[in-house]
């Protein structure tokens, strides 16, 4: 059967309306995991759980009863949706994805349909509207993640629904979702697209058509949303490819794609520990965005909020550097799309209109840089330094002189000037 490894490209077309060339535009995208499991941060009665800590209820194997009660403890006494977006739009990021539900079920906003959200927790802040609304004033487009599978709906059915009486129930369930949907697309402003997850239960997968209503009800409803492809079952593709996660494609793909990624290991929620095989640097999370820009995809980076509402100060060591880097050199990766050229290792390159942007991770042992297959002749060349942009002499496709030492430590840019 078809997965996001082996698209079938049937039936799919490259849309060109603005909504979607503005997605593709953006690139890079902040990630936010936040939920009751954020209290916790992968630790149950004093306990390291194993797994990601979004899922710790399944992992600590944790009664719902008590699981439950977390809501009576969502204070966010720290919780600032002005800082939040702030802090996210000095990263560099031009989109923000919040989970609006886990599969946990809980819910982000006070939603009509159930009490199991926020509308039951002590907190007085409305996390979803202040941080939509924070998201929009610093010029960002605001996405909402949602969970398909849902452990606290008791008309949820994980496996195909085969009595009468799980049928009613199933389909009750979908009632329910759309519903929430909508209040998602009604009640929060201009909300520019849904990132559906948890497609893979039997009740869903088995029954292509479920997502495919749910894709044509959502366009009706929102005119221009923009869909990754985990709306569907496995059998093909809505605006773009979602199925890279925590991985980045290997060769260039065909259709439009993102890939949404964990500073540790495999948490996407607060882990206090963030236990693993590897936590990413700056250095290999910017690797990841400009290998994704020179595969004209898109990027996002996940991040985690502790429970109280303030921000992993771990997270934070990553957003502020990729940051600095994206003020200067954001031109090479905003709007562009990937080119393949004949490079050193270690070396990407992105393009917009006339300029082609050669990023250099690894600094080349020699003092020049060879480029093959430029769409023309070069005609400038500067290498952004902390000094600003500098002129580099070029003999055909070569870079001639180069400094002993990389200019900047995470990513040197080249910006080459190409004649029409
Ligand atoms: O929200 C983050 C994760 O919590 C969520 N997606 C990201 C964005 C995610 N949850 N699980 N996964 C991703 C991978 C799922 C793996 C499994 Fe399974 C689900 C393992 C067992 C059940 C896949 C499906 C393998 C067997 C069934």
């Amino acid at each position: 059967t078809a997965n996001s490894e082996t698209p079938d490209l049937k039936g799919w077309v490259r849309r060109t309306d603005p909504a979607m060339e503005k997605w593709r535009d953006n690139r890079f995208g902040c990630f936010i995991h936040f939920g009751t499991y954020s209290i916790l941060g992968g630790q149950w009665n004093g306990k390291e759980v194993p797994g990601a800590a979004e899922w710790i209820k399944v992992g600590g194997r944790i009664p719902s009863a008590e699981y439950d009660k977390l809501v009576k403890q969502f204070t966010l006494e720290n919780f600032d949706a002005k800082k939040w977006a702030a802090d996210i739009r000095r990263m560099g990021a031009k989109y923000v994805i919040i989970t609006t539900k886990h599969h946990d079920g809980f819910c982000l906003w006070d939603s009509k349909l159930t009490d199991y959200d926020i509308g039951s927790s002590p907190t007085k802040h409305a996390v979803l509207k202040e941080l939509a609304d924070a998201v929009r004033a610093e010029g960002m487009d605001m996405y909402f993640y949602y969970s398909i599978i849902d452990w606290h709906h008791p008309d949820y059915r994980a496996a195909d629904p085969k009595t009468p009486e799980d049928q009613a129930a199933y389909a009750r369930y979908l009632e329910f979702m759309k519903g929430q949907l909508k209040e998602l697309l009604t009640d929060f402003g201009d909300i520019k697209g849904l990132w559906f997850d948890g497609r893979w239960d039997a009740s869903y997968k088995n029954h292509p058509d479920i997502g495919k209503g749910l894709e044509a009800w959502l366009r009706e409803l929102k005119p221009g949303i923009v869909l990754g492809d985990r709306v569907r079952a496995y059998d093909s593709f809505a605006d773009y490819n979602s199925g890279y996660e925590r991985k980045l494609p290997k060769t260039q793909p065909l259709l439009d794609w993102e890939a949404c990624m964990t500073i540790p290991e495999n948490s996407w929620g607060y882990h206090k520990t963030w236990s693993g095989v590897g936590r990413k640097t700056p250095k290999t999370l910017l690797e990841m965005l400009v290998r994704s820009a020179a595969m004209s995809g898109n990027f996002v980076l996940n991040i985690g909020p502790k429970g109280d509402g303030s921000f992993n100060e771990k997270d934070v060591e990553r957003m502020e550097p990729i940051g600095v880097w994206m003020k200067s050199n954001g031109a090479s990766i905003y709007g562009t799309e990937g080119l393949a050229l004949t490079l050193p290792a270690g070396t990407y390159a992105t393009r917009k209109d006339d300029k082609v942007f050669i990023h250099a991770f690894q600094w080349p042992e020699t003092d020049k840089l060879p480029v093959k297959g430029l769409p023309g002749k070069i005609k400038s060349c500067t290498l952004m330094t902390k000094d600003g942009a500098k002129s580099i002499r070029f003999e055909g496709e070569t870079l001639l002189d180069l400094p002993l030492t990389a200019p900047d430590v995470l990513d040197s840019v080249f910006t080459l000037e190409i004649e029409k």
